[in-house]
């Protein structure tokens, strides 16, 4: 008898350690990443960018007892924030809750994110001397609560966690300019009046933004999107002679880190075949564009994501799901991310988010 229930013992582990084995492996959604690397997945991905934000009641709970900065610097606060929409939308990649001008702070910029306007700095960047001051930093000595939040989603989640960092030439606005802009002139004529200073940001920002994205990943960021949100409003000349070459030496710092490196901009359909060009291996695209054609203007060589324009969330349904169809039916391979074509806005709606991933999640061609 003592060995029969010996036996059963050993039975009821070897049973349960595959089990387990299985369980976990089955339990971990990696949709999004085979999406990424133009893998086949079991359906079309899908996130949604402001995933997080002012559309969802819990989200402005919490941001009544803290500030956007105080979130980021309480790893279980932010985490629940990251999660509550994964869990909310079903969507297939947790993006983690921070800012894009988080790490100019420990660079010797002061800044504070202010309600219904977004970051104000308060030492603009306006000439040579200034660039000089900007100094280098180490994300675990100066942001440790990133890697903190980041290490309890890599615990929670069954989803690809992304990292993103701002690129050089948005952060470069919002330092230049003091703020928010419509015109970025400020930025422009810092860019043409004084070249060499100018060089010299980009790359402090770009050697930086690379070390704080490698400072994510090693934490467990799966996936990395580097925001270059403002970049459009450069002509492409521009952008070949005062952004590309940072943002080849920033991709490039990148590329051993085997993740997907997502690179989005707005208004910046001129600009799609450099932006590939720079090393980054999805290309986000926003709603003035069409999928397929930009898709094969990238000669399929990247994978693609997008491109829903943000005000159609609060269209009605009817108009919701045409749209979202008319998206779908020009994905003719693996290798494509549905998303917005920018953040979600806070008057859009969860259902209507809701319906969206599931009609994705069912679509079949
Ligand atoms: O408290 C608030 O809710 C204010 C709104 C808000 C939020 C939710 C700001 C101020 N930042 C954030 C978080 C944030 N910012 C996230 C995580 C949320 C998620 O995606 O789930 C991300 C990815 C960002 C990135 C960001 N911040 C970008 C790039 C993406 C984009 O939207 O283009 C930019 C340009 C910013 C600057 C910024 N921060 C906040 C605002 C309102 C702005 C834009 C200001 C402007 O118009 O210039």
């Amino acid at each position: 008898m003592p060995y029969l229930a010996d036996f059963c013992h050993f039975l009821g582990l070897a049973l349960a350690i595959p089990l387990q084995y299985i369980m976990s492996t089955n339990s971990f959604n990696d949709n999004f990443l085979r999406a990424c690397r133009r893998e086949k997945s079991d359906h079309i991905p899908i996130w949604f960018m402001r995933q997080a934000g002012r559309y969802q009641p819990e989200y402005r709970e919490v941001r009544k007892k803290y500030s956007l900065l105080e979130i980021c610097r309480h790893p279980e606060v932010c985490a629940n924030v990251t999660i509550l929409p994964v869990e909310q939308l079903n969507v297939d990649a947790a993006i983690l809750f921070s800012d894009i001008t988080l790490p100019i702070g420990p660079m010797g910029i002061d800044f504070d994110i202010v309600e219904n306007v977004g970051p104000v700095i308060h030492n603009p960047v306006r000439d040579a001397k200034d660039v000089d001051r900007i100094i280098s930093f180490d994300a675990e000595e100066s942001l440790p609560y990133v890697g903190e939040t980041i290490e309890i989603l890599k615990r929670e989640l069954s989803v690809p966690l992304i990292g993103f960092v701002g690129a050089p030439f948005t952060l470069a606005s919002y330092i230049i300019e003091g703020g928010p802009s419509k015109s970025y002139l400020k930025t422009k004529t810092f860019m043409y009046a004084q070249p060499v200073a100018w060089h010299k940001l980009m790359d402090k920002l770009a050697t930086e933004m690379a070390k704080y994205l490698r400072y994510q990943v090693s934490k467990g960021a799966a996936a990395v999107q580097v925001f270059d949100s403002w970049v459009g409003n450069l002509s492409i000349e521009d952008y070949r002679e005062y952004v590309y070459p940072h943002m080849v030496k920033m991709f490039s710092a990148l590329k051993d880190l085997n993740v997907p490196l997502i690179h989005f901009g707005v208004v910046s359909g001129h600009l799609l075949t450099m932006m590939k060009d720079c090393g980054a291996t999805v290309v986000g695209l926003d709603w003035r564009v069409r999928i397929d054609e930009s898709w094969k203007l990238l000669n399929y060589e990247v994978a693609v994501q997008g491109n829903l324009d943000p005000a159609i969330l609060v269209a009605p349904a009817d108009i919701v799901k045409q749209k979202t169809n008319h998206i779908l039916e020009q994905v003719d391979r693996p290798g494509f991310i549905f998303n917005l074509g920018h953040g979600i806005m806070p008057q859009a709606d969860g259902d209507t988010l809701k319906r969206i991933v599931d009609q994705v999640h069912g679509y079949k061609k």
